[in-house]
């Protein structure tokens, strides 16, 4: 279906690159023949009537949404066919996807005056191909403003899967600041090639579980070097929203509860405590020198007063967020005990109230040793961000020398480490989510 109409006179630009030639080859010939000309001739310059017409854009996926229309949901791959808006001598399109000063530039093959892009909107909504056309003769057409809306993907992600594809996948942040996005390529624990989605997050802590702003993708939260606490969402495919980010701010009476999140030295979210209909509220689990405080979330952003959990022994503890390991619809808290490499699990009981008691996540007369050897030599860093094999139980994710080892988790223990990255840039990780 035309998307822009064909009026137009075709081979335009040709005539006109013909009429220029010719007033070049009069004016070169008016020159006296030792004198050479003043300036360097230029390219005949195309008028505005030069100009191709915009180029059609098909797209079976994603047809043209100007009249509301609702294309695949969002996440799936689309096909788009650029061709002439008339009978012009295009040779190339240059397109962006979200941007009005399009650069990817894609040539005609010579079979045909057609060619197909793909592109996969991570978001459900409205988004916007931007493409022109250039002739032979290097006339460019206006840009063309192709709109198109993603449909809704279905069910909110589950748990550390932040592409949808029910593989968790995984972030870090290296020694030189750069964070990247580790994408989950199967139920073995392995993961793809990374791609760098911020740079300049020295000595960031990173942490994830669970949706800050409503849009059903799991978000990453940081605390970054000027002592900030904020979350980022996510896009659909694993990339942070450009602009997205949001401060977390704490809301508390004097004396009570009050987290300065500079002085925070681990953080993790422990997802949502207390769930309720409609409203994504996870909570954040930290330890500030020796103590582990509970910050429940108020939503929009905004955490409540701290509640200390336990008051000392937490700077020789490295906590970690897996969700609920043990099968009771209760979350529970891994802490591995850094001087003797023992991997506690706090099992977490019931509340009043339906939700899991945050106390009992530092409650030592309900943990059982979940692992043994986790010593910070053998294994410096260690991450739950989900359910990557599919049996319902959060896996883990450990670095070792050299090595990204996967685990998958068990009720009562961490399980047989299988070596799933043999890179040496895991030693570089300082912060895995
Ligand atoms: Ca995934
Ligand atoms: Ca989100
Ligand atoms: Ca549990
Ligand atoms: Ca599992």
């Amino acid at each position: 279906m035309p998307i822009v109409s064909r009026a137009g006179a075709p081979h335009r630009g040709r005539l006109r690159l013909s009429a220029a030639a010719a007033a070049l080859a009069c004016l070169l010939a008016a020159a006296p023949a030792h004198a050479a000309p003043a300036v360097t001739p230029e390219a005949p310059r195309a008028s505005r009537s030069a100009n191709p017409l915009p180029p059609q854009v098909v797209s079976a996926e994603f047809p043209s949404g100007h009249n509301g229309q609702e294309g695949a949901p969002a996440r799936t791959t689309g096909r788009f066919t650029f061709s002439p808006g008339g009978g012009e001598d295009i040779v190339s399109y240059t397109y962006e996807f979200g941007s009005s000063e399009p650069s990817a530039r894609v040539d005609v093959p010579p079979a045909g005056n057609s060619v197909t892009v793909e592109f996969t909107p991570g978001r459900m909504g409205p988004h916007t191909l931007y493409v022109y056309a250039t002739d032979r003769a290097g006339n460019r057409s206006v840009t063309f403003r192709y709109l198109f809306h993603a449909a809704d993907p279905g069910l909110p992600d589950s748990p550390g899967d932040t592409t949808g594809d029910g593989y968790s996948d995984l972030y870090t942040v290296d020694d030189t600041g750069t964070v990247r996005f580790h994408r989950g390529s199967g139920p073995d624990g392995a993961v793809g090639v990374p791609v760098t989605v911020a740079e300049g997050w020295d000595g960031a802590l990173l942490t994830r579980r669970g949706d800050w702003n409503g849009d059903s993708y799991d978000d990453l939260v940081s605390r970054r070097a000027d002592g900030k606490l904020r979350y980022h969402p996510t896009d659909g495919l694993g990339r942070l929203e450009r602009n997205g980010e949001q401060e977390i701010h704490q809301f508390y009476a004097p004396g009570e509860g009050g987290i300065d999140p500079a002085t925070i030295d681990q953080v993790i979210s422990l997802g949502d405590l207390r769930p309720s209909p409609g409203l994504s509220t996870p909570d954040l689990l930290a330890v500030v020198d020796d103590v582990l405080w509970y910050l429940p979330n108020m939503g929009y952003g905004y955490l409540d007063a701290a509640q200390l959990i336990s008051a000392d022994g937490w700077s020789d503890r490295t906590i970690v967020s897996p969700g609920d390991l043990d099968s009771d619809g209760r979350t529970d808290l891994p802490a591995r005990d850094t001087s003797d490499g023992t991997l506690w699990l706090y099992r977490g009981s019931t509340a009043a109230d339906g939700g899991t008691d945050p106390l009992s996540l530092a409650d030592d007369t309900r943990r059982i040793a979940y692992g043994t050897g986790f010593t910070p030599a053998a294994h410096p860093l260690i991450a739950a961000p989900g359910d990557t094999d599919g049996d319902g139980i959060a896996d883990l994710w450990t670095t070792a020398p050299g090595e990204l080892r996967f685990r998958s988790g068990g009720g009562t223990s961490a399980g047989i480490p299988v070596t799933v990255g043999a890179d040496g840039a895991w030693d570089r990780v300082r912060s895995p989510a």
